[in-house]
């Protein structure tokens, strides 16, 4: 069989001018996992258009036809295709869906975005799946060889397991294109429930929160080179046994390490220092809200019953940087919120921050409650990327909402600021180490972007790493030092 899997991107990742580097941060690991189950004698190509010629020529709808780039390659001639479709890209989605299936080929779509609407896909393709692929999918492999292929399937009509899934077929992505070829997930969903992530519908019906068995995540590990990792898990520490266990076996591999976690995560046990000491260098905390009552609308409770300072406070003495992430236009919000949030983050000495504004996403409690009550401006998912108010803020208008937002990045990453903030640590290296950093990632887009262009991403990796090399080392002499470098970035600004 001929294979091909495509990610989708949104218009904005194909600027011919200007292309954000955090479209080439991560490949598509969900697509190198289904390729996975995929038989030897199958041919397989992974296309991302975030970093490689589209797979169209085009972004109508209609006449789009193969772009020159792909002609006389497997995307020519496929004989089942396989898409992924999350909210701002699932437009593009479509269109591609529509030309393949013009032309007979098997389409398969699947996704967040299809798995919360999937009346949206009628029509356009021959097998819909909705919710995680790692058991059904192989199940419909499976039936394909039987010949008794069906047109839909759902992961909670299938056992939800990480156990023994085929390696990743990382060989069919290429590293040059990544900033961060590295990235790696080794669980799936959350414990947590809040209201305004995509979770809650994804999830549904099964288990919501899983993990490999440690073995397989550290084989996983051993098989990547070079030094740093991201790990794109939704909350690293979910399962304290798994990541204590995780951190055991990491420790000596001479890694640093990215990912994600709650605060009260990191106040309980020594779970943090643990990972800290198995190379953890920068975390992402979601803390959401400075408006108690914004927090109460998105169920944030794991945040209601936290200390940040006393989170905040840990992790830099541990030498761990910060990625703090905010949602603007929760009902608690009022215009105040950016000029609160940004000098809350600056007080604190979260080294990079990003902002969000609020976005209720079809499938979460949320949309409900907002669409609930008639508040959804429109339905353009194109606009569903965290920057465009898409519905009725409470306290402000969605043109304040939206201003704020973008008012927020300035403010947050203006030189005093910076200074500001790289000044509230408690040790001097930690605050080096501040200052460079968000400055580099900030400051320097334009050499990102040249970067991208030219394919020289690996290139740049190093120049970060030695860049950060001294920036990275742990902050507590006692703790066992193992290796100097940290890249640190921050992921999914919007
Ligand atoms: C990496 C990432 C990105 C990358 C690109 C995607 C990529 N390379 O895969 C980048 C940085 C570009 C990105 C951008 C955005 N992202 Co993003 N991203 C992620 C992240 C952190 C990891 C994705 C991943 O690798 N997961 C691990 C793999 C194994 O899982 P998977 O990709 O979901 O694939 C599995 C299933 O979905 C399913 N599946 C998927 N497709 C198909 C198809 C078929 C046929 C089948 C059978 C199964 C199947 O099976 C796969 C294997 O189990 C997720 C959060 C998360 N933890 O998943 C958010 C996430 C996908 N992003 C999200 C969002 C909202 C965005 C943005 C739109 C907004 C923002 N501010 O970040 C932007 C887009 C920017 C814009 N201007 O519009 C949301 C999506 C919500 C939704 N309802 O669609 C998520 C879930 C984050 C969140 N918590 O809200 N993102």
């Amino acid at each position: 069989m001929r294979v091909l899997f495509v990610l989708p991107a949104l218009t904005e990742a194909k600027g011919p001018f200007f292309r954000p580097i955090k479209y080439a941060l991560f490949p598509p690991l969900g697509m190198a996992q289904l390729a996975g189950f995929l038989d030897t004698g199958d041919e397989v190509r992974i296309i991302d258009e975030h970093v490689m010629p589209d797979v169209l020529d085009g972004y109508e709808d209609e006449g789009a036809g193969l772009n020159k780039a792909w002609r006389g390659t497997l995307a020519d001639t496929p004989d089942m295709v396989v898409i992924q479709a999350y909210i701002t890209n699932a437009h593009r989605a479509y269109a591609i869906a529509r030309y393949y299936r013009a032309l007979g080929v098997r389409v398969c779509l699947g996704g967040l975005h299809v798995t919360s609407l999937p009346e949206e896909a009628d029509g356009l393709c021959d097998h819909l799946f909705l919710g995680v692929g790692d058991a059904m999918w192989p199940a419909f492999l499976e039936d394909l060889r039987n010949g008794e292929p069906k047109p839909l399937y759902d992961s909670k009509d299938y056992p939800r397991t990480l156990e023994r899934l085929p390696p990743l077929r990382r060989d069919l992505i290429d590293r040059r294109l990544y900033l961060v070829p590295n990235s790696i997930v080794v669980s799936r969903g959350c414990p947590h429930r809040c209201a305004f992530c995509y979770n809650s519908g994804f999830y549904n019906g099964g288990r919501r929160f899983y993990t490999q068995a440690v073995e397989d995540a550290l084989a996983e590990i051993e098989r990547l080179p070079g030094k740093h990792l991201y790990f794109l898990d939704d909350h690293l520490l979910g399962d304290p046994h798994f990541a204590r266990a995780l951190f055991e076996g990491m420790r000596g591999m001479g890694r640093v390490f990215q990912g994600a976690a709650t605060l009260d995560s990191i106040l309980r046990g020594d779970l943090v220092e643990r990972a800290v000491d198995a190379g953890l260098r920068s975390i992402f905390i979601g803390f959401e809200s400075v408006n108690e009552a914004s927090l109460v609308q998105s169920r944030k409770t794991q945040n209601l019953k936290s200390n940040a300072d006393a989170a905040i406070k840990r992790l830099d003495s541990l030498g761990a940087m910060i990625n703090g992430s905010f949602v603007f236009g929760l009902d608690g919000d009022g215009p105040d919120v950016f000029d609160r949030t940004v000098q809350w983050a600056v007080d604190r000495g979260i080294t990079t921050a990003t902002f969000h504004v609020a976005t209720p996403y079809p499938g979460t409690a949320y949309w409900d409650e907002i669409a609930g009550q008639g508040r959804i401006l429109h339905r353009d998912w194109r606009l569903y990327d965290t920057r465009h108010a898409v519905f009725q803020p409470k306290n402000m208008t969605p043109q304040e909402l939206e201003d704020g937002y973008w008012r927020s990045y300035e403010m947050f990453y203006s030189w005093t600021n910076i200074a500001r903030a790289s000044l509230n640590h408690e040790r001097a290296l930690s605050r080096w180490k501040h200052f460079g950093y968000s400055a580099a990632w900030r400051k320097l887009g334009p050499v990102w972007d040249v970067a991208i262009r030219a394919k020289r991403l690996g290139v740049t990796r190093p120049m970060i790493e030695t860049g950060l090399g001294v920036l990275g080392r742990r902050a507590k002499p006692e703790l066992p030092s193992r290796q100097g470098e940290a890249v640190s970035l921050p992921v999914l600004e919007g």
